[in-house]
């Protein structure tokens, strides 16, 4: 049972615990409520025990407090780690609702009707695993081990990959690559010869103008950054935010550009050409560490303000004041990558756009701009190597996404479909941590992929979507009850953080660790795991670095110096050679020539909405993340439905009320399973509404999301490719409104 003090009023007086003063001299704290107490300041705790967060991929390190009687009562930041300063954002606080959820996965099952019909029967690890490993043994035979694939997001996805690789499968992938923030690494990396990462190399603390495109920091909690941004706001920063709905960070801002939506670039190459044209970019930098200039300012000569006016609706004087802002705060000033950035299709090309705009306002490694991270060198265990496959992914592909440098979720998923062309298709997928369900675009697609698997295999904490379709399913115990890899991570200064179990796995769950080892030694490969238990690996890994298991879980966040005194290497003007074909920061990519794709970003015009259509756009809450949260009680109680957002014009014109619950019907004709609240607000452009993503479970096992809101997923059947690295474009979905319940069977 869930303790007492996790009840919905305990969680709300522990999330607004401190927040006091604090809120009053600053109300960005709002966005943190939940996130000001410190793991020092605590009382009534017995014992505490480091980990680090899995409730979103910031990874923020903290503490398990436990109670006298053992029952973990309370999560906080630990003050020493660079990702959270000691606080944790309201989901972190509320993560402890994912250990207690009754719902929980709570014994290996093994499917016993057809797939999705979701009847299963209780299995003991040692058949599950069999039966796994038999089936990953004859599709090695029958079409090789390649044939295997590994979807994962989230820290499982380590032990597993390495138990695939060792099997002889290259093919690991993640959806946080082409549904996220592939086009973002790519583009910088064709621009500076190195990606952005995570956490992201912005020195929103120090820096003087923050410009945010479609970046909803405060609504997206990635803690530090939320944090840093409510520092910069204090010390006077300007915020400058692109977005066709006034987001949290919009009501933050100085300047609110309420673009139309699919039309950046256009503002990108205008702000490019004003920059240029004034003269107003950083003309040492440029001159030093830049190549390309003269082709770039060829390139944008005809792009006015007044010619952006007309696609972006932005107005000439705005662009040009905006860019004065940037230029006044240049070299301390941030385009904002930002994260989430499959789009439109041509999202590489514009984040190629933002790059640039940050090299021509010398912002990369500036103090206020960019910083250099450094991570701590580990030591690699000693393992035989690895099998060399004889096929990947990317055989699939010729010729296609040539820029990518990751595996494609999306493009391994349709590799499985079988077809006459294709002969990398996939015979097995093994699923850890991500609701592929509502993860990837176009639904039916994955089901049909799915359909067509010898082998589904779904290691995860809930009774997501997901496992419905699998053939095994592995319930994984909660980040709260297991060891995993230690969070190494590039930041201003390196630090190693530890995830140790706060209490022993509940029901029949156990750490995905484990599960990999034991997967392993079924297939015989016993050598790639050579430690008995992850206790004993992540000791011998510590004691390389002069740390031991002991003083981590004393400390739980160890810092390191910095092995070069770089965090702002051009802050001094010394050479520096660019991991670029040039050397340089290339304005001009002359890798993305060398592939056939523009060497300087385009503008293309995006389709439109039929009449009687909006662009669906969605995004995040404070207090959830992504489907994952949808069950946790704590954060229910925070918010346990999403609504669609409505511009007053539209609601007129359609009759809607705030607080109608409506049905939304896409392009396609499909019709959400489950209706959806009506929110009317001037917050939404007329030509676009807005929804939280993460809803609309339609898993009945979840009790608490089952049937609450609606789902984003479901609505995204169409999708925009990014030839440069296969990135899937969601934001081409045009949706209406159904007012009466669709007939039975029309979704
Ligand atoms: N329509 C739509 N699609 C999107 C997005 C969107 O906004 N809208 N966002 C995109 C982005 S930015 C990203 S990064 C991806 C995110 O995609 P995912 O990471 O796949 O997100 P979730 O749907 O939350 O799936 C997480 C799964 O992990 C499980 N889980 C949670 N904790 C654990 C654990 O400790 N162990 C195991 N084994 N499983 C666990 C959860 O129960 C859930 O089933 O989605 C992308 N897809
Ligand atoms: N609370 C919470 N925080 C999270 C997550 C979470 O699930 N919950 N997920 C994390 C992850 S993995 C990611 S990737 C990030 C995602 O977060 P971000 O990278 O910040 O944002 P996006 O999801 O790309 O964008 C959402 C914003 O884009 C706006 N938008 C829509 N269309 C357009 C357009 O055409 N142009 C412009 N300029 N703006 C547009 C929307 O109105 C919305 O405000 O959030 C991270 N942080
Ligand atoms: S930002 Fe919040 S949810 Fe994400 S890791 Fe940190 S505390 Fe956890
Ligand atoms: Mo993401």
């Amino acid at each position: 049972m869930i303790p007492k003090i996790i009840n919905r009023r305990d969680f709300i007086k522990i999330s607004s615990l401190g927040v006091g003063g604090l809120a009053v001299a600053n109300p960005l704290f709002d966005w943190l409520t939940g996130s000001v107490i410190s793991g020092e300041t605590i009382q009534n705790t017995f014992k505490r025990i480091p980990t680090y967060c899995e409730v979103c991929f910031w990874k923020c390190a903290g503490w398990a407090h436990l109670n006298e009687k053992g029952d973990i009562w309370k999560l906080t930041g630990n003050d020493h780690d660079p990702h959270c300063n000691g606080r944790f954002c309201p989901r972190g606080t509320g993560g402890v609702g994912m250990y207690y959820d009754d719902d929980r996965l709570k014994t290996p099952l093994i499917r016993t009707g057809a797939r999705g019909k979701q009847v299963f029967r209780e299995a003991s690890w040692d058949e599950a695993f069999d039966y796994i490993a038999n089936k990953m043994k004859k599709i090695a035979d029958e079409h090789g081990p390649e044939c295997i694939a590994l979807f994962s997001h989230g820290s499982g996805g380590k032990h597993f990959g390495r138990m695939l690789k060792a099997f002889g499968s290259p093919n690991i992938t993640a959806p946080s690559y082409a549904q996220c923030r592939g086009p973002r690494e790519v583009a910088f990396f064709a621009t500076y010869g190195e990606g952005i990462g995570s956490p992201e190399r912005v020195d929103i603390r120090d820096t003087d103008c923050l410009v945010l495109i479609g970046s909803h920091i405060g609504e997206n909690m990635h803690n530090g950054q939320v944090q840093e941004m409510s520092d910069a706001i204090d010390k006077g920063a300007t915020i400058i935010t692109v977005d066709p709905r006034f987001s949290t960070a919009a009501s933050k801002s100085k300047h609110w550009l309420p673009i139309k939506p699919a039309t950046d670039m256009a503002l990108l190459l205008s702000w490019i050409h004003v920059i240029i044209n004034n003269e107003w970019y950083d003309k040492k930098y440029v001159e030093k560490y830049t190549f390309g200039f003269n082709e770039l300012k060829e390139h944008v000569k005809n792009f006015t303000p007044e010619w952006a006016y007309g696609i972006t609706t932005i107005k000439p004087d705005v662009i040009r004041k905006t860019a004065k802002e940037m230029a006044n705060a240049s070299p301390k000033v941030i385009i904002h990558p930002g994260r989430h950035v499959t789009w439109y299709g041509d999202d590489t090309q514009r984040l190629r756009a933002v790059a640039i705009l940050n090299a021509l306002l010398g912002s990369w490694g500036r103090r206020g701009g960019f910083y250099n991270p450094e991570k701590k060198k580990m030591v690699k265990l000693d393992l035989p190597k690895y099998p060399k496959p004889s096929k990947t992914w990317r055989d699939a592909f010729p010729d296609q996404y040539k820029l990518a440098n990751l595996a494609l979720a999306s493009g391994i998923c349709d590799a499985t479909i079988p077809t006459a062309e294709r002969d990398c298709s996939f015979k097995g997928w093994i699923v850890n941590g991500t609701n592929l369900i509502s993860t990837l675009p176009k639904p039916a697609n994955t089901l049909k992929a799915i359909q067509s698997l010898d082998l589904m295999v779904v290691i995860d904490t809930m009774p997501m979507e997901i496992t419905g379709y699998a053939d095994v399913v592995l319930p994984e115990c909660t980040y709260l009850e297991r060891y995993d890899n230690l969070r190494v991570s590039a930041h201003r200064e390196p630090t190693v953080a530890l995830r140790s179990p706060a209490t022993e796995p509940k029901y029949n769950s156990k750490p995905a660790w484990w599960m990999a080892k034991e997967l392993a030694s079924k297939l015989d490969l016993d050598d790639y795991f050579p430690f008995k238990t992850h206790e004993e690996e992540l000791d011998w890994q510590l004691k390389q670095i002069d740390s031991s298991l002991d003083e981590m879980k004393k400390i739980g966040v160890k810092k390191f110096n910095r092995e070069y005194e770089d965090l702002y290497p051009m802050d001094s003007f010394e050479d520096f050679e660019f991991n670029t074909n040039t050397g340089k920061i290339e304005l001009y990519s002359t890798a993305m020539e060398d592939e056939g794709y523009e060497p300087l970003p385009e503008y293309t015009p995006h389709e439109e909405p039929p009449e009687g259509y909006y662009r669906l756009i969605y995004g995040r809450a404070p207090m959830h993340t992504f489907s994952r949260t949808a069950n946790n009680p704590n954060l229910t109680d925070l918010m346990d439905e999403n609504s669609v957002w409505i511009n007053p014009k539209v609601a007129k014109e359609w009759d809607l009320e705030n607080g109608q619950e409506i049905w939304l019907e896409n392009q396609d004709g499909i019709v959400t399973s489950f209706p959806i609240k009506v929110r009317v607000t001037e917050r939404i452009r007329w030509d676009s509404i807005y929804m939280v993503h993460g809803f609309g479970h339609t898993d009945k096992r979840m009790k608490r999301a089952y049937g609450k809101g609606a789902s984003d997923s479901e609505l995204i059947t169409q999708t925009k490719i990014d030839p440069v690295m296969g990135g899937t474009g969601m934001r081409v979905n045009f949706v209406t409104f159904l007012t009466e319940a669709p007939q039975k069977g029309a979704a």
